[in-house]
């Protein structure tokens, strides 16, 4: 008999919650930048379609769309007969990817302007950005269980350093050509988010990947990690971005 893994009370729960927490978030981002000149909302409009996106994202997940059965066969081990499987049918929820594919570039064009990262520098970025976010989604749905999933989330983990490089490497340096106060808060925002997002893979791999946690675990998981992100990244960046007019952007 096949198993079926997928989303209960306590999941769905969270993820209306992360939906209004997101719908709360983006009123708040867009009410901020009435308060400044139109050439100065550059990072609140970018913030506020981080988390307008997130809404969206997280409104298809809880009314059930945006999501889909993956199966795999699961060797049966403890019988010891040989070519016995049992067929397990997990949730997949590919309406995170499609959220992550959009909003993690815009989080790394606040962090490169934030930076004042080139255009080349914060281009490559982006587009290693998108690779792991496709090579992730491929890993979770596109092989079926097979072994080669593994594969795709190798190449995801590469293209994630080459993210990580480019923030930590060349931000660093840019954002201290700013001032102190600013290289001082790209490391700290910076830091965080790096240690936020290496989060992720760790949570697929348990979840999606090896299927060690439930359905719900991983949507609370997730959740946590997606307020952190996006929220509470956004207002972190916004309020210190008032203060700070070395960080504004000639456009
Ligand atoms: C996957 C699986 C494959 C390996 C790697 C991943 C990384 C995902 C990341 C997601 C970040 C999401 C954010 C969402 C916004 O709230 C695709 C999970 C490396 C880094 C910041």
């Amino acid at each position: 008999r096949p198993e079926y893994q997928h989303v209960h009370e306590s999941g769905s729960r969270t993820l209306w919650v992360v939906f209004v927490i997101m719908i709360i978030a983006s009123i708040a981002f867009a009410g901020m930048s009435w308060r400044v000149p139109v050439s100065k909302r550059l990072y609140y409009v970018l913030t506020t379609m981080i988390t307008i996106f997130a809404s969206i994202s997280y409104f298809a997940m809880a009314t059930g769309h945006g999501i889909s059965y993956n199966h795999i066969r699961v060797r049966e081990s403890h019988h010891h007969v040989p070519d016995t499987f049992h067929d397990v049918y997990r949730q997949v929820f590919w309406a995170r990817y499609v959220d992550w594919s959009v909003t993690t570039p815009l989080l790394l064009i606040d962090l490169g302007l934030l930076a004042g990262l080139n255009g080349a520098h914060l281009l490559m970025a982006v587009v290693a950005d998108v690779i792991m976010i496709l090579t992730g989604l491929f890993a979770a749905f596109g092989s079926e269980g097979t072994p080669q999933k593994w594969g795709w989330y190798t190449i995801a983990c590469i293209a994630y350093l080459v993210v990580v490089w480019h923030l930590a490497i060349n931000g660093r340096v840019t954002s201290k050509a700013k001032g102190s106060k600013v290289g001082k808060f790209f490391i700290a925002i910076a830091g965080f988010t790096v240690i936020i997002w290496t989060l992720y893979p760790i949570v697929w791999g348990i979840s999606d990947g090896s299927r060690k946690m439930s359905v719900d675990s991983e949507i609370i998981a997730y959740a946590v990690l997606d307020i952190l992100a996006k929220p509470v990244f956004g207002a972190w960046l916004l309020i210190t971005h008032a203060r700070l007019p070395e960080t504004d952007i000639d456009l």
